[in-house]
């Protein structure tokens, strides 16, 4: 492996940094790229407000988000007491690293003056250099220079990392900046607003009162680099969610840039803020860890950047849903779950789902959540058994509306061919008549067999369709029983009475509905 090993204060850290870095990862073609903030010696007086030892780590850690999987940050020199050299830190490197290629990167200052470190020949046997260039004519005169007699003297391995891109910005010019209210277009999003949050380097602002674009880098700043795709495809697929449904697109943004704002803690840290919020807990909560990251969010949401209940509630129930959820609680439950970075087995259909009925994606979510958890064995989640089985009632219910007339018609004249009933008919009456909206009769064989006919009506209207008779009125001792749905009314009359009654024959204005396709072709 090539791994370049990349040493500054950070403090902050910022573009510059990583337009270099990003240099010296492609033309030294590195497989891994080390990042190391350094200690800053007693001796070195900071600023007012400057970042402490593990403030430039964490904003460091950061960064990382913007320079893929490859970076890393190693805090062995701020964990090292007294003063501490580069030959140390090589050192270390090469222990942790015995089999592979070190490269130490380092600015054109620093490459100049590198013969007068403290044992440069241990650093020069250790590792090769990346030294970067600002590509000026004169420089480059000195830097061939430097070059051959780091080589000549040391056996150095030298590799001039142009870097054309340069920002022309040190770490002081920020700061000041900063102090000003300005300087967010030098730093990595989540760095400065990690430098908002804490206040570093005289930077204020009032968390409490923040825009959606002001939000961005503060809530990022509270997340590990590999989850702030996650989090920025959520805020994406919130606001498409929210307009097309018509939900707040500013409040669904503000819950999705926070809903995982605590994600990153462990189980102690967890029930810690849960003991200092004083959040209740379930026992499987107690134990879960994933279950408590939307009640601890929530609670910093509110708390740390006031925002308001609807979107509090949001986060509150983003991982397991509840029953009856709001709009902007199913925004962000499904925005979280079908975000563009999220590629898991039928997410593709999900999305689907979701852009068309919004309560039908949200049941498919909750179900699949369900079938993962059973699969891993995770014990599911009262609110996530609750919400399913609320949703599934719901959507019911919902199908059962959207049977048409004609549709209950047709499953009523199946019913009674089911049951071997005579000369089944489907009348359409809806232009002749208030009374309803179709008609179905049938011919029973016997009193039995006519009640047989009807009851079989009632009981697959009801299974199919959640629909029940408004009255049932049987005539002259069961040869004429009439089930009234409102919309259809269902006859079945021994041969006799068919005749004597002769709907067809009063009706005949009525259309005739074509009965093969639920009846088949007669025998
Ligand atoms: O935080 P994210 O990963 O973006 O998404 P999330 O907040 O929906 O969390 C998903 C995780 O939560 C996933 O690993 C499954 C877990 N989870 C969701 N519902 C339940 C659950 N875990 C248990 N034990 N029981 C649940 O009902
Ligand atoms: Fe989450
Ligand atoms: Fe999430």
């Amino acid at each position: 492996m090539r791994i370049g090993i990349y040493g500054g204060t950070f403090n902050p850290i910022h573009r510059g940094h990583l337009t270099a870095a990003k240099a010296a990862m492609e033309q030294l073609r590195l497989d891994k790229l080390l990042l190391v903030p350094a200690s800053v010696p007693p001796h070195k007086v900071l600023p007012e407000g400057s970042a402490s030892p593990d403030q430039r780590l964490e904003m460091t850690v950061l960064a990382t988000a913007e320079l893929g999987r490859k970076a890393e940050v190693l805090d062995i020199e701020l964990r090292r007491t007294g003063k501490s050299y580069t030959c140390d830190t090589m050192r270390e490197l090469r222990e942790m690293y015995p089999e592979d290629e070190l490269w130490l990167l380092m600015g054109s200052d620093m490459f100049l003056s590198l013969h007068t470190w403290y044992h440069p020949e241990v650093i020069l046997s250790l590792a090769g250099v990346g030294a970067f260039s600002r590509l000026e004519a004169s420089e480059d005169e000195i830097f061939r220079r430097q070059k051959r007699f780091l080589e000549e003297n040391y056996g150095a391995r030298v590799e001039t990392v142009r870097n054309d891109d340069v920002i022309e910005v040190s770490s002081t010019e920020i700061r000041e900046a900063l102090a000003r209210g300005e300087g967010r277009e030098y730093l990595p999003e989540a760095v400065y607003g990690y430098i908002l949050r804490k206040g570093l380097y005289g930077a204020r602002c009032d968390l409490k009162h923040l825009t959606p674009e002001e939000l961005r880098p503060v809530a990022l700043s509270y997340l590990k680099p590999k989850r702030m795709p996650h989090v920025l495809g959520t805020e994406q697929e919130a606001v498409k969610l929210a307009e097309k449904y018509g939900a707040d697109v500013t409040d669904a943004r503000i819950a999705a840039l926070l809903h995982d704002c605590t994600k990153k803690l462990d189980l102690e840290q967890q029930l810690a803020l849960c003991g200092e919020y004083g959040i209740p807990l379930d026992d499987l909560e107690r134990r879960a860890l994933k279950l408590l990251h939307s009640k601890t969010g929530a609670a910093v949401a509110r708390d740390v950047f006031g925002v308001k209940d609807e979107i509090y509630e949001a986060i509150l129930w983003h991982t397991t849903g509840k029953p009856d959820m709001t709009l902007l609680e199913k925004v962000i439950y499904l925005a979280d779950y079908i975000e563009p970075t999220r590629d898991f087995d039928g997410v593709e259909e999900l999305r689907r789902v979701v852009y068309e009925d919004l309560d039908r994606g949200l049941l498919m979510g909750l179900e699949e959540t369900i079938r993962d958890m059973e699969e891993r064995g995770n014990p599911i989640h009262r609110n996530t058994l609750e919400a399913r089985d609320y949703y599934l009632n719901l959507l019911k219910r919902e199908d059962k509306d959207m049977k048409t007339p004609k549709e209950l018609a047709l499953m009523a004249a199946k019913a009674l061919n089911d049951k071997k009933a005579k000369d089944i008919q489907v009348l359409e009456i809806t232009d002749l008549t208030t009374l309803a909206d179709f008609f179905v009769i049938a011919t029973g064989s016997s009193n039995t067999q006519i009640n047989a006919l009807v009851d079989n009506v009632e009981k697959e209207l009801h299974q199919q369709a959640g629909e029940d008779p408004l009255h049932r009125e049987g005539y002259r001792g069961g040869t004429w029983v009439l089930l009234d749905y409102g919309c259809i009314a269902v006859h079945v009359f021994n041969a006799e009475n068919r005749q004597f009654y002769g709907l067809e024959h009063l009706w005949r204005d009525g259309k005739q509905v074509d009965l093969t396709e639920v009846l088949g072709e007669k025998e």
